[in-house]
């Protein structure tokens, strides 16, 4: 009877010190999600050409290199932008380092700074 009582005394240290490490690798979660937020803010530029720029719609063709963040080879795709004031500074052909992120599942431009000035 004396070493059920001690195993049991044994099992609940080790669910003791369980406790501490379970609570440190649960609060590693959020962690690292905020890094990652913080790591969207300073995503890489990315280099492209102005192929059209629609104000009604707010949205920019780009014919754009890879883009790291999103995974994206080369190619010419449409984007939305975060603020059409965006699109008042650049124009066709226009030479643009660009940022883009999928934001509420839109690929969008998220700065963008015209290389042709
Ligand atoms: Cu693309």
């Amino acid at each position: 009877m004396k070493s059920v009582l001690s195993i049991l005394v044994v099992a609940s240290i080790c669910i003791a010190a369980a406790g501490p490490v379970l609570a440190a690798s649960s609060m590693s979660a959020p962690t690292e999600s905020t890094a990652s937020a913080s790591a969207l803010s300073q995503v890489a530029a990315t280099e492209g050409e102005v192929r059209k720029v629609e104000l009604s719609t707010q949205k920019v063709t780009l014919k754009h290199g890879d883009i790291k963040n999103l995974g994206m080879p080369g190619m010419t795709m449409v984007f939305k932008v975060t603020d059409p004031k965006m699109l008042s500074n650049i124009k066709e052909g226009d030479k643009v380092r660009f940022t883009a992120d999928r934001i509420d599942g839109a690929l969008t431009v998220t700065s963008i700074e015209d290389l042709s000035n």
